[in-house]
């Protein structure tokens, strides 16, 4: 039996979701359509052709799904706000129905004592902004500050911690980069613009929540290592590290760039940037929200290759179902890494996300997912560990309650402490779910 890990009292525990992997309810109560409702209607975009419509129906089970959190001890939920909701072509009036969908749910989270924090967006732009170019085009940026606007009028008498933006490296990468994701463009390096306009609407939004609670933005993080120690293996991973981390945390705990000439980029990323905006991004931050999944590594391109960085494997680790290598320590060193490369700058963390995808079945009535709660187990204590050394760590979220929508991969991957039939949306909590209430347990009191 090991030690238990040893984090402070007012840790707050957590499990982390979105709107789009977790609601359906796709065209009820006047929600417009977003980017992804679009893309995932394309075939070849989703794995299986699935879609989202119905996902987890949480829109009409939430307060199952609440009781679900209830039972688990927890004391935050994080999930996002379906912006095409709020404002169903992005602009414009707020849609009283979307909002009183949130407001419910806030409502029972409060009525359980789970602190409700809130995603202002995790990837779902309503496909009206799109028309008009998306995060490409600046104007997104400000309408993102209204929809922050509104949302805080309504619901910061309740809400005290804010998330911005979910991710924005991979939704510029995915959905503007390689078109994985949704909007599915495929513009490669000139996808730089959405790096810039995304952390603008950050910095715009950041003062209108602030008066009613605290901001946060919610970066998906990785150490990078070098396949080797050569000169050109380490060129190749502090590139990947200057695009993946320090484009979208510099700005913000530095005011400015990274330099990126090993891309061939500008430090106006694309003459995108304008006097002012880096003052707006800096605004300060009260928290940083970390999501922690894997460490990368990388190694010098091979002749041709339009990128500075080639992935090269990591051996010798377990691996997820998704084929991502488990490294619990990783996470100690981002931490670690996190606060030597900011130290003072560097506000409190909380990891926002952190999980992992599973092959589960139920079997009489039973899913026994072991690897999970051995990688929920290795990843608190290395967040345990991370305090030790000094890092300000102040929260863990899990990647997820219930297993949801998983983007392209559609419902093949399953990442939730709650197994569901996608048919016929039975829960059954998995042995993690125990594990991980028996740990909040203990740690709480
Ligand atoms: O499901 C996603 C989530 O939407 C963003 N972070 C990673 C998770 C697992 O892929």
């Amino acid at each position: 039996m090991t030690t238990p890990p040893n984090l402070p009292q007012s840790f707050v525990w957590g499990v982390s979701s979105a709107a789009f992997q977790v609601e359906g309810a796709t065209a009820e109560d006047g929600r417009g359509p977003s980017i992804w409702d679009t893309f995932t209607a394309k075939p070849g975009t989703i794995r299986g052709g699935h879609t989202a419509e119905t996902a987890c129906d949480h829109y009409h089970r939430y307060a199952e799904d609440v009781a679900l959190m209830a039972g688990l001890g927890l004391t935050g939920y994080r999930f996002s706000i379906a912006w095409p909701r709020i404002q169903p072509d992005g602009r414009g009036p707020v849609n009283p129905k979307g909002l009183a969908f949130y407001d419910r749910l806030v409502d029972a989270l409060l009525d359980n004592g789970i602190a409700p924090t809130p995603t202002l967006f995790h990837w779902d732009l309503p496909q009206a902004l799109e028309d008009d170019g998306g995060w490409l085009n600046r104007d997104t940026a400000e309408r993102f500050a209204d929809y922050a606007a509104v949302t805080a009028d309504a619901l910061g008498d309740r809400v005290r911690r804010w998330i911005t933006l979910n991710e924005p490296f991979v939704h510029m990468v995915w959905g503007y980069g390689t078109g994985e994701h949704a909007p599915g463009r495929a513009l490669m390096l000139e996808c730089l613009p959405v790096a810039h306009h995304q952390l603008l609407g950050h910095g715009l939004a950041a003062p209108r929540l602030r008066e009613t609670g605290e901001v946060l933005i919610a970066n998906n993080c990785t150490p990078v290592w070098a396949a080797t120690d050569s000169p050109a293996d380490r060129a190749a991973a502090d590139a990947y590290d200057a695009l993946h981390n320090r484009l979208f945390l510099d700005p913000i705990l530095l005011g400015r760039y990274p330099d990126l000439s090993a891309f061939g980029a500008s430090d106006d990323l694309g003459g995108s940037v304008r006097s002012g905006d880096l003052e707006i991004i800096s605004t300060p931050l009260d928290a940083l929200g970390v999501n922690y999944y894997n460490p990368s590594r990388m190694a010098a391109p091979s002749a041709g290759a339009g990128l500075p960085f080639e992935e090269a494997p990591i051996d010798g680790v377990p691996r997820t179902a998704f084929d991502w290598p488990v490294v619990p320590d990783g996470l100690r060193e981002l931490l670690v890494l996190l606060e030597t490369r900011y130290g003072a700058k560097l506000p409190p963390i909380y990891v926002t996300e952190n999980g992992c995808s599973v092959a589960d079945e139920v079997v009489d009535g039973r899913v026994d997912d072991a690897d999970r709660i051995d990688y929920l187990d290795g990843h608190i204590r290395a967040i345990s560990d991370a305090i030790g050394q000094g890092v300000d760590v102040r929260g863990y979220f899990t990647w997820t309650l219930t297993d949801n929508f998983e983007w392209a991969q559609g419902y093949h991957q399953r990442f939730g402490l709650v197994h569901v039939d996608h048919g016929t949306q039975v829960r059954t909590p998995k042995a993690s779910y125990a594990w991980y209430r028996d740990l909040i347990a203990a740690q709480r009191s």
